[in-house]
């Protein structure tokens, strides 16, 4: 960070000289005095805002043209934008320059992606320790999380339900984390919390993930030393039913910022292998040693794949989860790249017709 932005008015939402810069640029495009701010809580059509004051502002008009076209321009938590005031209200004139965001994969046929959060240097991956853990869903997360570029980091919760199970936990966990830390943490004895604390750096943004009652709120308000979200009990009647019902980003004690989301149930990887092959990175390593470049590990000789199964060091389950994992992330490629062909034939269609409408206009008949 250089010297001059430490007494920025922002600098504790996380500003930095790449946000600068982005601003700047934006600021010089525009005939109004702009003004930088980050998006708090993201609503429909609207922001709250922290400039660094609160404020709510709407969507200026070419913005929200480009969000109903593309919804993943809209600004979302965590983005940084730039506003200026119009009579008595405040409007995004831009969304800045992204850097890591967490995706959420459109899956139904015409749905486009959700950005859930924009700017994030840590993905912070909740699993309680007394529900499993659910590996396949950890890795999972893992993917999505290193497709946004930001760190994933894994937080087992609850640590102190799982009693005399926990290193059996921690070990099952290791096994499918490979390349992200893990931490062991309970909010309410404490465990695990300064080691987690010191990892926060004053002015990153860590997301929280992980599905609804893993913790993640009660998990912030520990670290954070008071209450900064509600938190809530997981009722057998009230099954599926969010504490958390809307994303927030929350500026912590230290400096560090947390945006707290609702609870994921099921995720789709995103249409892009690398987060995939992060997550399995000791499959890759092992497949990079398979005799032939392109070893489908069947039963061609030499397949290092195999022999690790054989010797017993890698488990089939997770190979089957690494296959799986990959084939969606390449059915959703190419579901997004059709989508993206459709859209474009859409857009031309539409020119065209402006196009024959104005010769029609200019024709006079
Ligand atoms: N025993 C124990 N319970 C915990 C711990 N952390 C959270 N809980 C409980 O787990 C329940 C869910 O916690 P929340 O923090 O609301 O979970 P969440 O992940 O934010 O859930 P959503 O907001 O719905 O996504 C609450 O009843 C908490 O009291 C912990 O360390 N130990
Ligand atoms: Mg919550
Ligand atoms: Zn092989």
């Amino acid at each position: 960070m250089s010297e001059n932005t430490f007494g920025h008015p922002l600098s504790g939402l996380g500003w930095n000289p790449r946000v600068e810069t982005a601003f700047d640029a934006a600021a010089r495009h525009s005939t109004h005095v702009l003004l930088p701010a980050r998006v708090t809580e993201a609503r429909r059509g609207a922001v709250g805002v922290r400039l660094p004051q609160h404020e709510t502002a709407s969507l200026a008009p070419a913005v929200r043209k480009a969000a109903e076209t593309d919804p993943a321009t809209a600004p979302t938590s965590g983005d940084w934008v730039a506003v200026r005031r119009s009579g008595d209200t405040w409007l995004v004139e831009a969304v800045l320059e992204r850097s890591g965001t967490l995706v959420r994969q459109g899956v139904a046929k015409d749905s486009h992606d959700q950005v859930l959060a924009a700017n994030i240097d840590a993905v912070l991956i909740c699993e309680a320790a007394d529900q499993g853990p659910n590996v396949g869903r950890l890795e999972r997360f893992l993917s999505l999380a290193w497709t946004s570029g930001a760190t994933p980091i894994v937080a087992i919760t609850k640590a102190e339900l799982a009693g005399e199970r926990l290193p059996e936990v921690v070990e099952l966990v290791e096994s499918v984390t490979t390349g992200a830390d893990v931490h062991t943490v309970s909010a309410h004895t404490g465990l695990g919390l300064e080691e987690l604390a010191a990892r926060l750096r004053p002015g990153a943004t860590w997301v929280l993930l992980g599905t609804s009652g893993a913790g993640k709120s009660s998990l912030l308000n520990a670290l954070a030393g008071k209450t900064v979200m509600e938190t809530g009990a997981i009722r057998e009647d009230r099954r599926g039913r969010h504490t958390t019902t809307h994303r927030q980003l929350i500026p912590m004690p230290g400096g560090a910022l947390f945006l707290d989301i609702p609870g994921v149930r099921r995720i789709d990887v995103p249409g892009d292998e690398s987060g995939v092959d992060r997550t399995f990175a000791d499959i890759n390593a092992l497949a990079e040693q398979c005799r032939f470049r392109d070893c489908a590990h069947g039963d061609e000789p030499g397949c290092a794949v195999n022999a690790a199964v054989d010797e017993g060091e890698l488990d089939t389950r997770r190979l089957e989860r690494w296959y799986k994992l990959r084939r969606e992330a390449e059915w959703n490629r190419s579901r997004g790249d059709a989508r993206l062909r459709a859209e474009r034939r859409k857009e031309w269609k539409k020119n065209d017709r402006h196009g024959r409408e104005a010769a029609r206009r200019k024709r006079g008949y």
